[in-house]
């Protein structure tokens, strides 16, 4: 559905929004509140009305999605799951068959409210999915890079993730699906991944080279494939922080000599995101380290290209992000979240050396800040509640992570709350459906245009995506805009932008039909 040939599943009956074959066009006036302080301390809000235009172009065309680590546990399994959609499996497992889904992927399995039945007054909810023309992900193009030269079959053995009756039915195309080699600087993933490095491009620090090799990747798996885009996309191990170094990588002209000049200190993540900017391939980085130093920020601004991250928000974050904001939004003091978690996959493996903690340990703890910044009954400024996160490798429990919060909290009058969660899943089987998300709604995000009321010529968004923050610990925002780390608030920043597309406001959950009659 979707696509011109295909007609949408609803249209908007309004003089806002003209549909053409080619396009969707909406006039839309956006809401918001200035606020000032007057002298003696009070506030005097001055509700604010611009209108901005919105185009969408409603060719898909044909879509590649190349992922960086694309024989890890994410890429294996995601691959499968894609593959295993495609052709509508079904397998057998101890608890009877089970068919390919996309559970976890808010594009394909949410739904957003249209508005209310004009004969029953029920809801009508569609599919995120029909919101605006979307890639469906079963007609995603899949290729990447491995520093591991294992097939896709052999890869997802070694990921232990999925039922072996399903894996039988996808090894025979997964066996022929091969990484292409990669660049490995040893100094910035865990000494423990070395074994695995036998897919490797000539040399161990960055270079133009590298990024030539790169951009030529990606231009030939457009070729070979016929694509009309890629979307290039970081699963692969986590790196340690970059040191941001003045005249190194903190602008963009730097950061170009720092690679011609072979640096140290820029990363492959740093190379791979310089490549995909050169080539305007949007560029989305899933893992915690700092890919986007400083100069990469700058470099993909005056490109004009897209970038998104860091690291995927999968269980505990996601629940962290969504808890808290229900916490202090219920008037409860928060005062401390302990966060363990063991693992054994290579993920844990890798975070289990110091460096590549520490990048983790960075993005899993600064996803509270807005939400107790934001209630100042509770907190005084600059104060927090205590945050410990802790993560140990366990090699016997492979994928299956094991996380253990705990919220401590302050209540009426003196009281405590004490909210523990135990949560066990296969952490790529949450993982991979974000990597779907993340791609689709980057590509959509290249035929989204927008102009001011009055303004000659459409242009894009900001480079930095942060509407893709729903799925990552640390959103990436444009330099100097607020990061918003609540969970409801980043899915309403979405759909609402989405729905802002096809002319139509925010839903305001108010159902005043349903209370003034
Ligand atoms: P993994 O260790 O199974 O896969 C990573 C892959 O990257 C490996 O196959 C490795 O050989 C490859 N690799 C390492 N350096 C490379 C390079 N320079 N170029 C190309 N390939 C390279 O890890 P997994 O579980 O797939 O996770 C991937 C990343 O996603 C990690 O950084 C992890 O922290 C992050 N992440 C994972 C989540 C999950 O739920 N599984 C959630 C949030 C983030
Ligand atoms: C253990 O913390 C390993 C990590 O890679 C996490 O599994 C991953 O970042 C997902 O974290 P979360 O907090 O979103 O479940």
């Amino acid at each position: 559905s979707g696509s011109p040939n295909n007609a949408p599943l609803f249209t908007v009956n309004s003089p806002n929004v003209v549909y053409t074959d080619d396009e969707i066009k909406s006039q839309y006036v956006y809401h918001t509140n200035e606020v000032t302080r007057t002298a003696d301390n009070q506030f005097v809000v001055n509700p604010k009305a611009t209108t901005y235009h919105f185009k969408v172009d409603r060719k898909v065309g044909k879509v590649g999605m190349m992922l960086v680590g694309w024989g890890g546990n994410n890429g294996s399994t995601v691959t499968a799951g894609i593959i295993a959609n495609r052709r509508g499996l079904v397998w057998e497992t101890r608890e009877g068959k089970r068919a390919a889904n996309y559970y976890g992927s808010v594009v394909m399995s949410s739904t957003v409210k249209l508005g209310t039945d004009s004969k029953t007054s029920e809801e009508v909810n569609v599919p995120f999915h029909d919101m605006l023309p979307m890639v469906h992900p079963n007609d995603l193009v899949i290729g990447g890079w491995d520093i591991s030269a294992m097939n896709l079959a052999d890869a997802m053995d070694r990921a232990q993730v999925l039922e072996p009756s399903l894996k039988q039915l996808v090894r025979k195309e997964m066996a022929e699906m091969k990484p292409l080699p990669s660049i490995y600087y040893p100094d910035f993933i865990a000494a423990n991944q070395e074994d695995r490095a036998d897919n490797i491009i000539d040399g161990s620090k960055a270079s133009w080279a590298h990024v030539e090799h790169i951009r030529k990747d990606i231009r030939d798996f457009k070729t070979q494939n016929g694509l009309d885009k890629v979307i290039v996309l970081w699963t692969a191990n986590t790196e340690r922080y970059a040191d941001i170094v003045p005249g190194v990588n903190d602008t963009a002209e730097n950061l170009l000599n720092a690679i011609k000049s072979g640096h140290e200190e820029v990363s492959p993540s740093t190379v791979f995101a310089v490549a995909s900017i050169l080539e305007n391939t949007p560029f989305i980085n899933g893992s915690p380290q700092n890919t986007f130093v400083p100069g990469a920020i700058d470099f993909a601004e005056k490109q004009g290209a897209f970038i998104g991250g860091d690291d995927f928000k999968s269980g505990q974050t996601k629940m962290k992000s969504a808890l808290v904001d229900f916490l202090i939004n219920a008037g409860i003091k928060l005062t401390s979240i302990a966060s363990y978690n063991h693992l054994g996959n290579n993920d844990g493996k890798n975070l289990s050396s110091q460096k590549q903690f520490r990048s983790k340990e960075i993005s899993k703890s600064n996803v509270v800040d807005d939400m107790v910044a934001a209630n100042q009954i509770l907190y005084e400024k600059d104060e927090h509640p205590n945050h410990t996160v802790v993560i140990k490798y366990m090699p016997a429990v492979g994928d299956n992570k094991r996380a253990l919060d705990e919220y401590y909290a302050e209540i009426f009058m003196g009281g405590h709350q004490t909210i523990s969660l135990f949560n066990i899943c296969e952490d790529s089987l949450l993982a991979s459906p974000l990597i779907i998300d993340l791609v689709v709604i980057a590509e959509l995000m290249t035929r989204i245009t927008w102009k001011a009321d009055g303004a000659e010529a459409y242009k894009s968004f900001h480079s930095v995506l942060s509407v893709l923050s729903y799925m990552l610990k640390a959103p990436l925002t444009p330099p100097g805009t607020p990061v918003v780390n609540a969970l409801g608030k980043q899915r309403n920043a979405l759909t609402n932008i989405f729905r802002a597309c096809v002319g139509l406001q925010p839903e305001s959950e108010m159902t005043l039909e349903h209370k003034l009659f």
